[in-house]
């Protein structure tokens, strides 16, 4: 129904005009029109018109390449339409996946409310199989925890429930399936849901830019769309809200911004959150805020799994800052791990002999895999690069789970644009020595555990012949 399909661009003060309309055409008593996004682009932070009252206006968050879903107030009660139903995702250019989501993305919109608000969310099923939703953290009557078979029967297609509570404290929330949950959060269900204090709140600073994003990972053969649902750890595309890098829009702040990154884990591993050029607080947990006793500077910070992390520092070093997972094979897209170490190899001898066997044998690996960023390697059709993101010095030789926090002096309150390239002062950028480096001293002893440094390659290697392709370079993660 592209008709009832509504984009959101432009302004901030985006709405849910065309769904308020169609909302008039029927009883008010009637479901919500749900509002449906389909770009994956980071879209303005959404200002509600026309609500007034404790907490309000609040400083609403940006959802990093998602968006937050408008709601209808009906007898002071917060009205959203969350429709679970397949999506076509773009992870990152290049690469489509066929997931399973909400109101036209993987990841669903996310919830936005203020601390003491009631709230009514309606959830159509647009699934082949029955599913529900539970609101991961909440504070909650038990039979609104959405836990198929415990706390509610399950929806089936084409069925509609009513979830309704008082989100009873501010924080950082998700809402996931708790119905054939292996399958469905394998397939792309899930949400951000963030509840803002009410007022001002002693363990809650106000902060100049408030983002907010998922963990979440996949695993889609090269070549193919839809991932595979069994995979338990062996996932090959890491992902912040089902984007990669380099398709993870970049963080952009303006200098002394005291800035708020949300990040909710829904994969099945933990990630060490790393930012470079700035220390951080961890100002909330999942119970909320934390004590401010408990804040230690930090620049890396471990989310586990299910968990939700708040992080907090002021924007105050210009520059582009990667911001990243430190598990180093989560910064990279799917590849092959049964490629062998050739670092130190020479195989220059037998590289032609294989050749004439397998005419596109491509040596891999010699002196280390940078050059698998830069290379012109054949890919099946619907895949990414393993490592790549062209920077304004080279190939950024990332993938999975990077992006850039930019800090600009000349970024405008509100604006959330990507400024280009930072622009180095001179004389502040890591460069080339132009003389010949002296040789290091070396330890001469050759007693106890001395370790000469080898000048031989070594002989008698064992090769075994790998041929290129996907047995090799693209086979899983
Ligand atoms: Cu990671």
């Amino acid at each position: 129904m592209p008709s009832r399909r509504h984009f959101l661009r432009g302004t901030g003060a985006i709405t849910a005009a065309a769904s308020a309309a169609a909302v008039s055409r029927v009883a008010l008593a009637a479901l919500p029109d749900p509002v449906i996004q389909t770009k994956p682009d980071t879209m303005p932070p959404y200002v509600p018109a026309g609500v007034t009252g404790a907490g309000r206006p609040y400083r609403p968050v940006v959802t990093l390449n998602g968006w937050t879903l408008p709601f209808r107030m009906h007898n002071g009660v917060k009205e959203f339409h969350l429709v679970a139903e397949p999506v076509v995702r773009e992870l990152a250019p290049g690469m489509k996946a066929h997931l399973w989501g909400y109101n036209g993305q993987s990841p669903g919109p996310t919830i936005e409310v203020v601390e003491g608000d009631r709230v009514r969310i309606f959830v159509t099923n647009r699934l082949p199989e029955h599913t529900s939703i539970h609101w991961h953290g909440q504070r909650l009557p038990n039979g609104m925890d959405g836990v198929g078979g415990l706390t509610q029967p399950t929806i089936h297609p084409g069925k509609t429930f009513v979830y309704e509570f008082v989100a009873r404290r501010p924080g950082t929330f998700m809402y996931h399936p708790h119905a054939d949950e292996m399958v469905q959060m394998a397939m792309g269900m899930m949400g951000s849901w963030i509840t803002h204090p009410r007022g001002r709140h002693a363990l809650i600073d106000e902060v100049d830019r408030d983002f907010c994003f998922l963990l979440n990972a996949y695993d889609i053969e090269p070549g193919s769309y839809t991932p595979k649902i069994m995979t338990m750890l062996e996932f090959n595309l890491w992902s912040w809200n089902s984007r990669v890098f380099p398709g993870i829009d970049s963080l952009n702040v303006r200098l002394g911004d005291r800035v708020r990154i949300r990040i909710g884990n829904l994969t099945m591993t933990n990630h060490p959150m790393h930012l470079h050029g700035h220390e951080f607080l961890v100002t909330g947990t999942d119970g909320g805020p934390t004590p401010k006793s408990t804040r230690l500077a930090e620049v890396t910070t471990d989310v586990a799994v299910g968990q939700m992390r708040q992080l907090e520092f002021v924007a105050d070093e210009p520059g582009d800052w990667a911001f990243h997972c430190h598990k180093s094979h989560h910064t990279m897209n799917a590849m092959g791990h049964d490629v062998p170490t050739m670092i130190g190899v020479d195989h220059r001898q037998v590289v032609s002999k294989i050749k004439r066997l397998v005419p596109e044998y491509m040596v891999m690996g010699e002196r280390g895999m940078a050059d698998m960023a830069e290379m012109e390697m054949p890919l099946p059709d619907n895949t990414l690069p393993m490592m790549s993101g062209a920077g304004p010095f080279g190939s950024v030789e990332m993938g999975g789970m990077f992006t850039v926090l930019k800090v600009r002096r000349e970024q405008r309150p509100g604006d959330y644009g990507d400024p280009g390239w930072y622009r180095h002062p001179q004389g502040t950028v890591a460069y080339e020595w132009g003389a010949a480096a002296a040789e290091p001293p070396r330890s001469g002893a050759t007693g106890g555990q001395s370790m000469p440094l080898r000048t031989a390659a070594a002989r008698d290697v064992e090769i075994r012949v790998r041929k290129p392709g996907r047995s090799a370079v693209h086979a899983g993660h």
